[in-house]
């Protein structure tokens, strides 16, 4: 069979570029320990009322010092609304769903994560500039998903 010169540069172009953006997740996921969310909790989306921790999302300072901050998501709110956390300090966010899956993302940080009904999600990231930030849901929930936003508020710290 013959292949013409361009067309086989080509093709070895495409294989490695397959080669290099495998190469590169396999290299990550080796060296820099990057994978994919590994903590699976899961929760009833039904008895959200009455779990615990989730009937009454809210901030909680834990008897060690962290933050802890338990988010509900459903249409078309985030609950609790403002949140309020201090600057420059660990913060662990538990989203879940009553409804649909929805997004939590605090615009302009790489706070971003999805509330998925059935699940709990996780992560931790602290906030270094003060001030208010926009929540915003960036996942299509429903027709008022465009409403669907939040406020985190960063306070600094008092000196
Ligand atoms: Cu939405």
């Amino acid at each position: 069979m013959n292949v013409e010169f361009y067309e086989r540069i080509w093709m070895w172009v495409a294989v490695a570029v397959l080669v290099l953006f495998a190469g590169t997740v396999l290299l990550t996921a080796a060296i820099a320990a990057v994978h994919p969310p590994s903590h699976m909790e899961t929760i009833d989306p039904q008895a959200i009322a009455l779990n615990p921790e989730f009937s009454h999302p809210s901030v909680n300072v834990q008897p060690d010092g962290a933050i802890v901050v338990s988010v509900v998501a459903e249409m078309y709110s985030f609950s609790p609304n403002p949140i309020e956390v201090p600057a420059n300090r660990p913060v662990t966010f538990r989203l879940t769903s009553s409804d649909v899956i929805h997004g939590f993302e605090v615009v302009g940080t790489n706070a971003n994560a999805m509330a998925i009904p059935g699940y709990v999600s996780q992560f931790t990231v602290s906030f270094p500039k003060p001030g208010e930030y926009t929540i915003g849901c960036n996942e299509y929930c429903g027709v008022l998903h465009h409403y669907m936003v939040g406020k985190l508020i960063v306070k600094g710290e008092s000196k």
